[in-house]
């Protein structure tokens, strides 16, 4: 475990349950407890922790294009493709970051609405 462990670290450690709905070398995707969509799955790391966005290197390039991909693997499989949806990575307090180990929101099944609203 390391000192920047998280909840994300103890579903990636099966500690505490989770909905798994993608997982593959590297990366695993699972429901989100709070939906915001009638799908919301997060993809994460599993082998590594970032905290955020902010703190990804050249080095990570290769992973973050590998969780934008796993996102719409996930996507074409369960159809969502055809209609569309988005994905979101929320970097610090502005943008309500909650969980410091990067993570990728795929939001789909409904129109998704306006996205760039300001306020809390
Ligand atoms: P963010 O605001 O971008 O840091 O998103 C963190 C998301 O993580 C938030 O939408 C709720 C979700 N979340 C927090 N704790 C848990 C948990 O224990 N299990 C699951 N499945 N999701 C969680």
């Amino acid at each position: 475990m390391s000192d920047n462990d998280t909840i994300f670290g103890k579903i990636i450690r099966r500690e505490i349950p989770a909905t798994i709905v993608y997982e593959d070398d590297e990366i695993l995707g699972f429901n989100d407890v709070s939906p915001q969509a009638p799908a919301h799955v997060l993809f994460i790391p599993k082998n590594t922790v970032i905290p955020t966005l902010d703190d990804a290197e050249p080095g990570d390039a290769a992973l973050l294009g590998r969780l934008m991909l796993a996102a719409a693997e996930y996507a074409r499989r369960q159809g969502f493709h055809q209609n569309g949806y988005r994905v979101v990575m929320n970097c610090r307090e502005d943008a309500g970051q909650t969980v410091f180990h990067l993570h990728l929101h795929l939001l789909a099944g409904a129109p998704l609405g306006h996205f760039g609203a300001i306020g809390r």
